[in-house]
């Protein structure tokens, strides 16, 4: 099946996905949702993408948002090498991992901060009902897994705990105050020696 790229324009976070697929020659079919017709909020969608935002990728059948994963995994995938230096190329691909997720988790950032401050009038600049409302949204994506199994992988802890881990406290009265799952797994997390023995928390 073709691979399936969800978005709202060809302007929109989708446009790395997009751009990446065509640069592998692989095709692809656009597939546009339109935020105010509710399309991003329907239980189809949402099965997909949990916290009904774009893009997300459906090959076959992996399932995947957060435009940088899926830049990282279709890469892999597609143009394993190429695009995407080899993992027994220690230095070039932790080099390259460095600038994938710089690039959404340091520039974008502080991009997307620049942009709604430019755009957003003063008095509805950030503040705690907003910052609340988004820590909804990650809600949606985490608790449904959490509340299944101990750690974010199906297959046990890994390093995407200790991201997750090492950043959640940081947003401790939105995600995980009077909200159980949350609460359990940095329970769990807080209890590793490793992190103890790191003085993380
Ligand atoms: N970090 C995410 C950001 C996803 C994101 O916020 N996408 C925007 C469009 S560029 C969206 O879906 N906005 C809709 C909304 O916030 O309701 C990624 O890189 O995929």
């Amino acid at each position: 099946m073709t691979i399936q790229l969800y978005c709202m324009a060809l302007q929109d976070r989708s446009d790395r996905v997009r751009w990446l697929l065509e640069e592998m020659k692989i095709p692809y079919e656009n597939r546009f949702l339109k935020k105010d017709s509710g399309d991003m909020d329907t239980l189809e969608y949402r099965s997909l993408n949990p916290q009904g935002r774009v893009p997300t990728v459906v090959d076959n059948d992996l399932v995947l948002f957060e435009s940088a994963a899926i830049c990282i995994t279709l890469a892999d995938k597609y143009s394993y090498g190429i695009l995407a230096p080899k993992l027994d190329d220690t230095k070039l691909r932790a080099e390259y991992t460095k600038w994938m997720v710089y690039s959404v988790g340091s520039l974008e950032c502080v991009i997307a901060r620049m942009f709604t401050h430019v755009n957003t009038p003063q008095e509805k600049l950030i503040t705690h009902e907003y910052v609340q409302q988004q820590c909804e949204i990650f809600k949606l994506a985490l608790n449904p897994i959490l509340s299944k199994q101990d750690y974010i992988l199906s297959s046990g802890f890994s390093t995407a705990d200790i991201m997750l881990g090492a950043v959640i406290p940081g947003a401790h009265d939105y995600l995980v105050k009077n909200n159980p799952p949350i609460a359990a797994y940095m329970d769990r997390l807080m209890k590793r020696e490793a992190a103890i023995n790191a003085n993380v928390f």
